[in-house]
């Protein structure tokens, strides 16, 4: 079925073969801007998160609640320590899309592959990537997940099954398409999550694969992450439509528009198209919409839009709406919630720790697992 962000009328991507919008038709973005506005989306929201929440188990919640803060933590850490010069070459931060990460990736089994860009901190520790790896990754010591060669952007655990990590924009959905061909060439039973920004879509490559993944019946979730700008281009600029989604009927493929501020909703869309990979070996184009509130990457100093436009999507920021339905369903108290974070922020600090103390790769080390 398809989803609506929120609960507003307008063009929303759809269910397969579903009515087509005038070209002339807004789709919702800039209802969605507007701060009054996004408050009461924020309050129609806790209302349907509780739904879902009821129908949830109550341990798995707070992972979950955890995974977003401990993804918020990190990242900021990130930024910070970054600004020091103990990051070096690019960084591009999660901040804001955390419930895509982890709505999708804790419905999956441990055994299920995931690819992704280069904004793969999070996507890689929600993947079971510990945070102390990840960060001396980021520092480039021989203690990080691919001893310190691949940076911020090529986080890489095959153990895990998180296989990046990639720089070339769209690059992944080919690779994505070929591990989900493998899993069924081989009988593994494994699903594979595909995540991708906007900006991608625009590549021949996300055509190509899905077109591929549809003819072939292929177990694999696409999942754009639409956080409205690809480096500092608004989509407006850049794409004849908003409606992603839908750009999946044009291969017959099931497709679900997805609010990526909540969760819950991505849980459950996650869910069908998790289960329909697995059972009927067919693939799903997912198009989550959330808001990226850092720049491009450390280096953007973020002069294509304001200050205000950001606050106007923080004010459904998903960390605090999802706390707030857990209070609200008495799942988790202001109490636990204090704990949770404090659990967040000691993981952080004992991962700047040990990436701090880590040693440097070896010189010798300069030639080894290199491909060119
Ligand atoms: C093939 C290719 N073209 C251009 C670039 C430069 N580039 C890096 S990120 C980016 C924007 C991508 O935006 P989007 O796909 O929306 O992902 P987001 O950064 O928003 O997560 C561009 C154009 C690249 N890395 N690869
Ligand atoms: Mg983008």
């Amino acid at each position: 079925m398809a989803k609506t962000a929120i609960n507003r009328k307008p063009v929303t991507a759809a269910k397969n073969g579903s009515k087509t919008a005038k070209p002339s038709e807004k789709n919702g973005n800039e209802e969605f801007a507007v701060v009054e506005l996004a408050k009461a989306e924020y309050k129609q929201r806790l209302k349907s998160q509780l739904e879902s929440i009821k129908k949830t188990d109550k341990r798995l919640l707070r992972e979950m609640l955890y995974q977003m803060v401990l993804g918020r933590r990190f990242e900021e850490k990130c930024a910070e320590v970054y600004r020091m010069g103990k990051i070096g070459g690019f960084c591009h931060l999660y901040i804001g899309q955390e419930a895509i990460a982890v709505g999708s990736m804790m419905a999956l089994e441990p055994t299920d592959m995931v690819i992704t860009s280069y904004r793969d901190h999070v996507q890689a520790m929600v993947k079971g990537m510990s945070p102390e790896s990840v960060l001396a990754e980021l520092y480039g010591k021989a203690t990080g997940c691919v001893k310190g060669k691949g940076g911020s952007m090529h986080m890489f655990s095959k153990d895990l099954g998180f296989y990046g990590g990639h720089g070339i924009v769209g690059g992944q959905i080919g690779v994505g398409t070929g591990m989900a061909y493998a899993a069924k060439y081989k009988g593994t039973g494994q699903v594979t999550l595909c995540f991708f920004g906007e900006a991608a879509v625009n590549q021949g490559i996300f055509h190509e694969s899905l077109n591929m993944a549809q003819l072939w019946k292929l177990p694999i979730v696409f999942i754009c992450e639409n956080n409205q700008y690809g480096m500092g281009t608004s989509q407006d600029r850049a794409m004849s439509t908003r409606n992603i989604a839908r750009k999946a009927d044009a291969f017959e493929m099931a497709n679900e528009f997805v609010d990526g501020m909540d969760v819950m909703a991505v849980r459950d869309a996650s869910i069908r198209a998790i289960e329909r990979a697995r059972k009927k070996n067919m693939p799903t184009l997912l198009e989550v919409r959330a808001y990226r509130y850092m720049g491009h990457s450390m280096s953007d100093p973020g002069n294509y839009r304001t200050r205000e436009e950001i606050a106007k999507y923080q004010e459904r920021d998903p960390i605090a709406l999802f706390k707030q339905s857990l209070n609200d369903a008495k799942v988790l108290s202001e109490k636990d919630f204090t704990k949770l974070e404090k659990d967040a922020m000691d993981a952080v600090e004992s991962a700047v720790k040990f990436a701090e103390e880590s040693p440097l790769p070896l010189e010798s080390e300069l030639m080894t697992d290199v491909y060119a």
